[in-house]
């Protein structure tokens, strides 16, 4: 494992937990995780679960005995990370946004695509897919169960920058992080979207602010907090990304993906409306879906709450009898089985490269329409 902020606990609980739930076909061995501060790495590697830790990603790829590589530094790192993983014959999974850049992106894919010609697989971390109640809806909806769909809401808030005083985290800048709410939120909601509705964005008009922009220097601290230096930078990405999208069988889609949406921590909501009925999901109520049903007798019709713990629902029968939850970090053990099931099964894992390149075409073109008065734009033109 490459990086080891926030997302490298949530990858290493999903590597130790899932040999240990699922009947995987091959073993699991927590190899070595990689990080620029030796003694930091060690710490994390050691109370993680990792035999060893190392301060050179190359040496880790070019060791024979390293099977897959899992990357979670910032986006700005991962194309390189990930082609030479991939060229050396590994197989990758990389969190998302893909890259910062639809170019990066775009040598991503062909890298993935040459590599899966040899057997090797990739598969990006748009880990909210595999939560049992965002499976059970993508597969609703692919039953007919809303009909034609109409329209789409998706929403993703936290507030972590509400506070001034938060420091000029690597997420602030646009060299590590690409884009700011837009890329790191707003990129589980286009995913989100593409893959519970199977139809891809192919146009949108967006906004983007930034409110708070200038931020004490980050004196330590990694994921949500951090603790302030001396002095100020400038904050180069959005705090706020609010767009409409037109996907491909005409319905519109509106998203909002903010850090300043005061008392919201980590609220992402979507709701799928179609002329048969509607379908909801809330994460902060993840194992729950609200399914309204058009054909129920209008006097009995009313939203009702499907309670996604059931053995028959996706991932669930491996865990705990009908009724007993699941959490976040549940979707990161799902996204490890699915990848070691893939690599011994020889096919590829969704979410692919090509569609963490879909989704950045998106965030793209929602960057060129705010620079351009919210303009629609299309998905296709070339990037930037
Ligand atoms: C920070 O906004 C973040 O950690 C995202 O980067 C993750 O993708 C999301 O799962 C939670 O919030």
């Amino acid at each position: 494992m490459i990086g080891h902020g926030f997302m490298g606990a949530a990858h290493s609980v999903g590597w130790r937990q899932a040999p240990r739930v699922f009947d995987l076909p091959d073993d699991v061995e927590m190899a070595v995780v990689v990080g620029r501060d030796a003694d930091a790495v060690a710490r994390d590697a050691a109370h993680w679960g990792w035999a060893e830790s190392a301060t050179d990603w190359r040496d880790v790829v070019a060791r024979d005995d390293i099977d897959i590589v899992d990357i979670v530094t910032p986006g700005g790192s991962h194309a390189e990370i990930a082609i030479a993983a991939l060229e050396a014959g590994k197989h990758v999974l990389c969190e998302k946004p893909l890259a910062n850049s639809v170019e990066d992106a775009e040598a991503m894919t062909d890298a993935a695509a040459r590599a899966s010609a040899r057997g090797v697989r990739a598969l990006v971390g748009f880990t909210y897919r595999r939560l049992p109640a965002v499976t059970l809806l993508r597969d609703l909806i692919a039953e007919g169960r809303v009909g034609r769909v109409q329209q789409v809401r998706a929403a993703y808030r936290q507030d972590w920058l509400v506070d001034p005083a938060m420091p000029l985290a690597w997420r602030l800048q646009k060299e590590h992080a690409g884009s700011g709410a837009l890329g790191d939120i707003g990129a589980h909601l286009i995913d989100m979207t593409r893959f519970v509705t199977g139809q891809s964005i192919d146009a949108v008009s967006g906004t983007l602010d930034t409110i708070i922009a200038r931020r004490p220097l980050q004196g330590s601290g990694s994921g949500l907090s951090g603790v302030a230096a001396e002095g100020f930078g400038e904050v180069t990405v959005d705090d706020v990304a609010i767009f409409t999208g037109r996907l491909a069988e005409g319905a519109l889609a509106s998203f909002e993906a903010t850090r300043f949406a005061t008392g919201r921590k980590n609220a992402l909501t979507i709701e799928v409306s179609g002329d048969a009925g509607a379908l909801a999901f809330d994460l902060e109520r993840l194992n729950e879906l609200q399914y309204f049903d058009r054909s129920a007798p209008e006097g009995v019709q009313g939203f009702t709450t499907i309670l996604v713990t059931e053995p028959s629902h996706p991932y669930v029968s491996a865990w705990w009898p009908a009724g007993h939850t699941l959490g976040y970090e549940h979707g990161f053990v799902h996204q490890a089985k699915d990848l070691v099931e893939a690599v011994v099964a020889g096919t590829d894992p969704h979410p692919s490269f090509a569609d963490g390149l879909a989704v950045q075409r998106v965030l793209d073109a929602v960057e060129r329409s705010a620079e351009r008065d919210s303009a629609w734009t299309s998905v296709g033109e070339p990037a930037r």
